[in-house]
């Protein structure tokens, strides 16, 4: 069984068409909407989708959600694309034949393959920066590892169980497919940008998920992050207090500067 997964909030005008377009496509479409204030759930459902309903935790949340009904529904393909028309369902059949044909076991939908993609200046920027961090710790040469229009095997769907609440949610699943040796493949897909695409200002979580980004690579490279600056923080810290010594025992000069700096540094270095 194929199922398409749409986390949605507050997409009343977009989703009944989400749905309808990717009914053909799919066994079933189930929409994760959690508290949502307009109309979501019951458009969703009259146009024939499974409504998940949640409190409003944010879209790793309903993510995390959607991975755990699809594991329990025995689902062989999962599908998740966005609920406010930025994707086409029109394409899942692209991500699915990824899986089906390719044998990998996740699909991500990618909109930088083609140069056609109409994300703006900065955004493009931040999703590079943040896809470059990525890659650095799963290993991956993805070209947007912040696609949220992406295909599970079944394999896959039983081994990822995200934790993130928010949108880093997206590179928590990547770094778990490396950490599993799962295999990727992208797929170019195209994304609209028309209308209202964005539930949260793009600067703000840009630099969120770039700093949750550093923090995943950061737990899987701990010797480059932690050990390298610490080992020089501790170096520092021994040649400032040799200094220290050196002038205390010849010239019976105090150098308080040394010696306060030569602590901090060891100690800075010995927790990192
Ligand atoms: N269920 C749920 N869906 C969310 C939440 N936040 C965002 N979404 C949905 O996730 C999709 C992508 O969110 P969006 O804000 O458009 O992300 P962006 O396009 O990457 O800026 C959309 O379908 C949103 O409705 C949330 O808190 N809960
Ligand atoms: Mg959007």
């Amino acid at each position: 069984m194929k199922f398409a997964c749409i986390p949605a909030y507050n997409e009343e005008d977009t989703i009944q068409k989400i749905v309808t377009k990717s009914l053909p496509h799919v066994d079933r479409v189930v929409v994760c909407d959690d508290g949502s204030t307009d109309n979501t759930a019951k458009i969703a459902r009259d146009a024939g989708a499974i409504v998940i309903s949640q409190s409003n935790q944010g879209y790793g949340a309903a993510i995390s959600s959607l991975f755990d009904y699809s594991r329990k529904e025995n689902a062989q393909i999962m599908v998740t694309l966005d609920g406010d028309g930025q994707h086409n369902p029109d394409q899942i059949p692209l991500l699915i034949d990824a899986i089906t044909a390719h044998n990998v076991d996740v699909a991500i939908g990618s909109r930088f393959l083609d140069d056609t993609t109409q994300a703006s200046g900065y955004r493009k920027t931040g999703i590079k920066i943040i896809t470059s961090a990525s890659n650095y710790g799963t290993n991956f040469k993805i070209s947007d590892s912040q696609s949220g229009f992406r295909a599970y095997s079944k394999d896959a769907i039983d081994a990822i169980h995200p934790t993130e609440q928010g949108m880093s949610v997206s590179t928590e699943i990547l770094l778990k497919i490396s950490n599993k040796g799962l295999s990727v493949a992208e797929v170019p897909i195209t994304i609209s940008y028309q209308g209202d695409t964005s539930e949260q200002h793009s600067v703000t979580h840009g630099v969120g998920v770039l700093a949750n980004t550093i923090k995943y690579v950061s737990i899987k490279h701990p010797l480059q992050f932690y050990g390298i600056p610490g080992l020089t923080l501790i170096i520092a810290g021994l040649v400032l207090g040799g200094i220290f010594l050196d002038r205390y025992l010849n010239d019976q000069i105090v150098f308080y500067g040394s010696l306060l700096g030569s602590i901090i540094l060891f100690l800075l270095g010995a927790i990192l």
